[in-house]
């Protein structure tokens, strides 16, 4: 299998985070920069991935998968070590709604990234408040459902941590932490995993 990955990529780090969590990750070869920026870099990732994204899981009878929560459930239908995606049942719909959660909160973090990569003169202020509010509102729903248990490790944990690990990376203005002890504490403990440090996105 081969994996089009990149070293920043909050939802590439959801799954080179599975790969090593599941003990897959000496079955994948990634292609770790895959490169965007371009019109043709694009083109020859829509090869891959008709939306032109990344990550995407190339299998080995060629079958391309994506997205981030389609990989990451194929990979934990595959490997050894906890189930990340429980099958059915109460725990099930807790894990893919938190994966949306943290999957959202890349979302909004990724667009207030590349709106500021526009011209001032074309930022709409209006658009970046709404994204940072988005940031802020899965923050203030994670503490207050952080003080009926604790978090817990699944796919939705993967997926909060490469998230707010994204948000730390390239938001650093943003203090998500600030008031929210509880998920402070929770973030900590995702941080200190073995496939959160492996996968940190390069410094400088
Ligand atoms: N929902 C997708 C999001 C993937 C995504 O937006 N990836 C970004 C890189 S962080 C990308 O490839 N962007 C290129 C583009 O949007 O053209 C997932 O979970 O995999």
């Amino acid at each position: 299998m081969r994996l089009l990955s990149s070293p920043t990529s909050p939802y590439a780090r959801k799954v080179r985070m599975t790969l090593i969590e599941k003990g897959l990750a000496d079955q994948v070869t990634v292609d770790a920069a895959v490169p965007l920026g371009t019109a043709d870099e694009a083109a020859a990732v829509r090869r891959v991935n008709p939306l032109a994204k990344i990550p995407a899981l190339v299998l080995d009878t060629g079958e391309a998968l994506y997205d981030s929560p389609v990989i990451c459930e194929y990979l934990d239908s595959l490997g050894t070590g906890p189930t990340l995606l429980p099958a059915a049942g109460p725990a099930r719909w807790t894990a893919l709604r938190r994966q949306a959660l943290g999957d959202g909160v890349a979302d909004a973090a990724f667009n207030i990234v590349m709106e500021h990569r526009r011209p001032e003169a074309q930022r709409s202020t209006e658009w970046l408040d709404r994204w940072a509010r988005a940031v802020h509102g899965a923050a203030d729903a994670l503490e207050q459902e952080l003080a009926h248990g604790p978090l817990g490790f699944d796919l939705g944990a993967i997926a909060l941590s490469a998230a707010f690990g994204y948000v730390d990376f390239r938001l650093p203005q943003i203090d998500w932490r600030a008031g929210r002890p509880r998920l402070t504490e929770a973030f900590a403990e995702l941080a200190a995993r073995p496939s959160f440090v492996a996968t940190a996105p390069p410094k400088g």
